[in-house]
């Protein structure tokens, strides 16, 4: 039996502690293993005291790509500088870091962004960080949307439609809600309308645990629906409010808001799924697609930081 929708992680305090680990206390020292950083081995306030934006993302080639872009952005350092993967030791995450940006891999799907997601707020916890916010830089399928349009999420929603993460602990379906910070999807949303290069809007994120079927694509290794089952399905998201769809929303909406942390998604649609399934366009077109995300958040950092 699920549970009700879970209450926790306003935010709304001066300076929370962004853990809710009663545990953790207990502990003497705490070692990141997918990281390869620990409490006992590294000074984590040294390394990572200063931190306010960290920006995550699939790939770890993009995400070092982003820390070249971002320093150059805040004339913090040459893009052509090389920028050392703090978590060299482990092949599971990269992660870069210039002045007050940490731009971290978290792998494909939920299951990935979530060990990622809470070795990452420990990580802030143990740091001493304060006032961080956490953007998710990503990919998708576009609905109805001209490809390359970018997506900022109102609320992740799972392949029902609704805006919850399900998560089964001690046995029990546990359920989370995925609601984003309103207040930030404006400011991003501004931030794309001022860059004014390509389309930005706000819409409900699908989070899915599959790219094929649990996608309604046509093309994976099995299928059990027609072309005419997937166009209805795909139509009624749209209708719900749906406008791309990826797969790590969810639970970086669930951990945000547990976490108290300021969060939000921009997601790139490589293609409009109501005309098709496969990623045709050229290589060079998918990667400047890419880059919107990455330009589109560097541009609200650059903001943030230049404002104060
Ligand atoms: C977007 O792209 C990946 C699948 O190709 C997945 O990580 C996501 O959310
Ligand atoms: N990522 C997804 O999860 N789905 C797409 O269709 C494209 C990128």
């Amino acid at each position: 039996m699920a549970s009700g929708l879970e209450q926790s992680g306003t935010g709304k305090s001066p300076n929370p502690s962004y853990v809710k680990n009663p545990h953790l206390d207990l502990m003497k020292e705490d070692f990141l293993y997918h990281f390869d950083l620990g409490t006992a081995t590294h000074d984590l306030p040294a390394m990572f005291g200063d931190v306010k934006f960290v920006c995550v993302g699939g790939s770890s080639s993009r995400m070092k790509s982003f820390i070249q872009f971002i320093a150059g952005e805040l004339k913090l350092g040459d893009p052509k500088d090389e920028y050392p993967n703090i978590c060299a030791g482990t092949d599971r995450f990269a992660m870069y870091k210039v002045g007050p940006v940490l731009s971290v891999s978290h792998g494909m799907g939920v299951p990935s962004i979530a060990i990622m997601l809470h070795e990452l707020i420990k990580l802030l916890h143990h740091a001493r960080c304060s006032d961080v916010t956490l953007l998710r830089l990503g990919t998708s399928g576009g609905i109805g949307l001209e490809p390359g349009t970018v997506v900022i999420t109102r609320q992740a929603v799972d392949g029902s439609f609704v805006p919850q993460f399900e998560q089964v602990i001690l046995g029990k379906k546990v359920l989370r809600s995925t609601a984003l910070d309103e207040t930030l999807a404006e400011e991003l949303l501004q931030c794309g309308k001022q860059l004014n290069d390509f389309e930005t809007v706000i819409g409900d994120t699908m989070c899915t645990l599959d790219f094929y079927e649990g996608q309604a694509r046509l093309d994976g290794a099995f299928c059990s629906y027609s072309e005419e089952d997937k166009r209805r399905y795909l139509n009624e998201a749209y209708r719900a409010g749906v406008r791309n769809i990826e797969m790590e929303s969810t639970v970086f909406g669930a951990m945000c808001k547990m976490s108290g942390l300021q969060g939000a998604v921009v997601c790139v649609t490589l293609l409009d799924r109501l005309q098709g399934d496969q990623m045709t366009s050229s290589h060079d077109l998918l990667l400047g697609y890419q880059l919107r995300p990455q330009r589109l958040v560097g541009s609200y950092i650059k903001k943030k930081l230049n404002a104060v």
